[in-house]
């Protein structure tokens, strides 16, 4: 997939500000499937629910190629862009020189890169560490995104609120963020209520629409960022592996609990609905077809 990458135009004309965009992460294909048959417009190619999946901390602990494996399969099987979540770009610019066009090649239609210092360590994490790199050394990251990224879209985001920096350090960074050539400036806060980002965004003059992702200040509902008019594109972060988490305990524990599996059986996804999902219908066909 070259410059004429498809999803990064399709998500180019979603990332409106007087309706934003919104995605949903997923940790795998059918996750990714589940959030495209709801209706999101995007699919969030999370970090956090990658680590999470595997049961590992989301500081840079999983491989880039087996984030990179995980879009491609997410890719082959639904048609809603996705939104790449490449951390840190696994290193410094040549890291990110050399990971962009695997990713492009891979169907992605937008990657997300953050200013922190690599390793990383999850933004959520209470104590965690939160450093950041120079404003100029992260502009060469966004550029050599930019022109390897085969026409996807480049998100800059800024961590300086997460790192305790203020809102001007992250007004600044986003400004210059966005003359380096991101086409987006994502804004994170794990401030507990919206007050911090919703402050930013009234102050953002930039050129380039803001995403934001408000896992922790939940309330803050769409129709409240919308009406600011600055925000293209809203990020569910974690609700998929959250879901499956809540799910699946609460599954495991009432079969033991019960000594058998009939109490779960009308709360829980059908078997048919599954082969449904895994695409039997073309499987029908192709057998059909070539099965003699
Ligand atoms: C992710 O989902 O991996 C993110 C969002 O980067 S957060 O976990 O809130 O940092
Ligand atoms: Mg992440």
């Amino acid at each position: 997939m070259g410059q004429d990458n498809s999803r990064a135009a399709a998500l180019r004309a979603r990332l409106d500000v007087r309706r934003p965009a919104l995605a949903m992460a997923a940790h795998n294909p059918l996750a990714a499937k589940l959030a495209a048959e709801a209706g999101f417009d995007a699919i969030w190619g999370s970090g956090f629910e990658l680590s999470a999946s595997h049961a590992v901390p989301d500081a840079s602990i999983l491989p880039m190629g087996t984030h990179l494996a995980m879009m491609r399969a997410i890719a082959e099987v639904q048609d809603a862009p996705i939104i790449a979540d490449v951390d840190t770009g696994f290193g410094n610019a040549v890291n990110v020189a050399y990971a962009m066009p695997q990713y492009a090649a891979a169907g992605v239609a937008a990657v997300v890169i953050e200013d922190k210092t690599f390793p990383k360590d999850s933004s959520l994490r209470a104590g965690g560490r939160q450093e950041l790199v120079p404003v100029g050394e992260f502009q060469g990251k966004l550029e050599a995104a930019r022109a390897h990224g085969g026409g996807m879209l480049v998100i800059a985001r800024t961590e300086a609120l997460i790192a305790g920096l203020g809102e001007r350090e992250a007004l600044a960074r986003g400004a210059a963020y966005a003359e380096a050539g991101a086409d987006a400036v994502l804004v994170h806060s794990k401030q507990k209520t919206p007050d911090e980002v919703l402050s930013f965004c009234r102050a953002w003059l930039g050129t380039v629409p803001l995403a934001l992702v408000p896992t922790s200040y939940p309330d803050l509902s769409f129709a409240e960022i919308t009406a600011l008019g600055k925000v293209g594109l809203v990020i569910c972060g974690n609700h998929a592996i959250r879901a499956a988490v809540a799910a699946m305990r609460d599954t495991f524990r009432r079969i033991l609990a019960e000594g058998g599996i009939a109490g779960v059986e009308g709360g829980i996804a059908t078997v048919a609905d599954v082969f449904a999902l895994q695409g039997d219908a073309g499987m029908r066909e192709i057998e059909r077809r070539y099965l003699r």
